[in-house]
């Protein structure tokens, strides 16, 4: 074995640009990652560690404590840092995420700082509304504590400068609207990418999706009553959204639509102050988040701060570097994130909820049940879910909750305006003699696309985008 030269904590500091190389310490380890800086998930406020120790930085991200995160780090271990200056980092910082709501204890976590969470599957299409409490929740920071009376909300980008409006404005001047919308990750069922070969990204399951009513102004609405006109629109491409929540720099959470979303009357795009009745919960936005029916969770800022109608798109980490889909050939070694374009409408997607995978039914059951959720991107609207108990080979049509089903129903959207999800259920005579079933579900949305039969196609080094038919094994016992 070859050892590794020792460096002491002053070399190390010196390490702190592109020139001269950036190097960072993790323990007692020296790591040159200059190669990975430009790859790093994270973006690039991986270099506010650059010279310095790691540990009070990945304190803010709970992300980096998996083994593939000290995994990626080994490969760039360069020396070892003096053994008695290790044993002096202990660099503590305040916790900024000591004032997290409370939350609901049955949601599954994924990462608790940022606080993440999916709804527990089997309960997930218990209810065709999604309980706030245990909708999905997705941070990428601390939840910023915004008080009411004093928050502001300001446009950028319209004839008469910029704009400042309080949260009573919004309530008072403009016309209360409710739109129910299903919200899905991007990185939803992400999980089962990595069971093909390793992803960057929480593990989710199929519950990174939730459905919910919002009620607030439509942004149209607003928009137009503070000059937003023709004017604008030869000017203006894109409208972008700013959060009040901060990472380490000071930066905020950020992304954006294009401008005819924002302002179609079809769009349904809401600033909404109400979640399923209720002033939005903590985790969900309050006081104001935007809504954009049929787009990318990512898309549907929480905590909005400000609007700017803008010639280009959002400039923020999550608008241009993530949140983006790749070919399966694609991997961080070679990835050009800019060559693609952002994630908007989601495709069709569908998932198993009552049944998990390796779970065991009863042989002398004479049937199985099958249930769970279907929806798609661009207001699109399932038209059929196909259930299989035989890995594809033969068909069933499942049933769509209708209106018999009391406070389940949904009622049918207008052409185009599908933005709820459809819960679906179907029960299929157990196949004499089986002793083990694949159970598989697709959906086929109105204009007639469908989910890919198998992950690996769709594979892509973020774990985004991942609707390949659900399957799940189920033992007959
Ligand atoms: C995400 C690695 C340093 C901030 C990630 C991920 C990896 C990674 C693998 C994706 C994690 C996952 O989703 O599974 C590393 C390595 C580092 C490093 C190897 C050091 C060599 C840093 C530093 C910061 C940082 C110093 C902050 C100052 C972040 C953030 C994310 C992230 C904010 C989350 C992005 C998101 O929300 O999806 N990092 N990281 N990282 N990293 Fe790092
Ligand atoms: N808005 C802000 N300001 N900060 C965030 O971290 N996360 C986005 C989006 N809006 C986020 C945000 C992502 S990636 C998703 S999937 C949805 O919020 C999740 O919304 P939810 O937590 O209400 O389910
Ligand atoms: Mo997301």
């Amino acid at each position: 074995t070859t050892s590794l030269p020792v460096y002491s904590r002053e070399e190390v500091t010196k390490h702190c640009s592109t020139e001269n190389g950036i190097w960072v310490t993790y323990k007692d380890g020296v790591y040159d990652i200059t190669d990975f800086v430009s790859i790093h998930p994270g973006g690039n406020k991986i270099l506010l560690a650059a010279g310095k120790a790691l540990e009070p930085f990945w304190a803010l991200y709970a992300i980096h404590e998996g083994e593939h995160v000290l995994e990626i780090l080994s490969e760039y271990k360069v020396g070892v840092l003096q053994a008695e200056e290790s044993k002096k980092e202990d660099i503590k910082s305040a916790d900024p995420y000591s004032a997290e709501p409370p939350r609901h204890p049955g949601l599954k976590v994924n990462s608790l700082k940022p606080f993440n969470a999916e709804t527990p599957a089997a309960i997930l299409t218990d209810s065709y509304i999604t309980p706030s409490a245990i909708f999905f929740k997705r941070n990428h920071f601390p939840v910023p504590c915004v008080d009411p009376k004093t928050y502001v909300l300001k446009i950028e980008g319209l004839p008469g400068g910029t704009v400042s409006l309080t949260l009573d404005d919004l309530k008072s001047h403009f016309p209360k609207h409710t739109v129910m919308a299903t919200l899905q990750c991007a990185g939803n069922r992400r999980s089962e990418m990595n069971k093909v070969k390793q992803v960057r990204g929480l593990n989710w399951g199929i519950a990174a999706i939730s459905n919910a009513t919002w009620s607030g102004a439509y942004l149209r609405d607003v928009l137009y009553h503070y000059g937003f006109g023709p004017e604008v629109v030869a000017k203006a491409r894109h409208v972008q959204f700013e959060g009040l929540d901060l990472d380490v720099t000071g930066t905020a959470y950020g992304a954006s639509i294009p401008l005819n979303k924002a302002i179609s009357e079809e769009g349904d795009v809401l600033l909404a102050y109400e979640m399923n009745g209720k002033d939005l919960p903590a985790d969900h936005g309050f006081p104001v988040r935007v809504i954009v029916p049929g787009i990318v969770g990512a898309r549907n800022v929480k905590w909005l701060g400000k609007i700017i109608i803008s010639d280009e798109e959002s400039q923020s980490h999550w608008q241009q570097n993530d949140y983006k889909g790749f070919s399966p050939g694609t991997d961080w070694d070679t990835v050009d994130l800019k060559s693609a374009p952002a994630i908007q409408e989601l495709p069709v997607q569908s998932a198993i909820t009552n049944l998990t995978d390796g779970c065991s039914i009863d042989r002398d059951m004479e049937n199985v049940t099958v249930k769970g959720y279907s929806w798609s991107g661009g207001g699109r609207e399932v038209v059929r879910v196909d259930v299989s108990l035989d890995g594809g080979k033969t068909w069933h049509v499942a049933e769509f909750q209708n209106s018999e089903e009391g406070e389940t129903s949904a009622p049918s959207p207008p052409p185009g305006k599908a933005w709820a999800w459809k819960l679906w259920e179907i029960t299929i005579p157990l196949p004499d003699g089986a002793q083990e079933l694949e159970v598989v579900c697709k959906a086929i949305d109105s204009s007639y696309n469908t989910q890919p039969d198998s992950v690996a196609p769709i594979w892509n080094l973020r774990g985004v985008l991942s609707n390949a038919w659900h399957r799940v094994r189920v033992k007959v016992e």
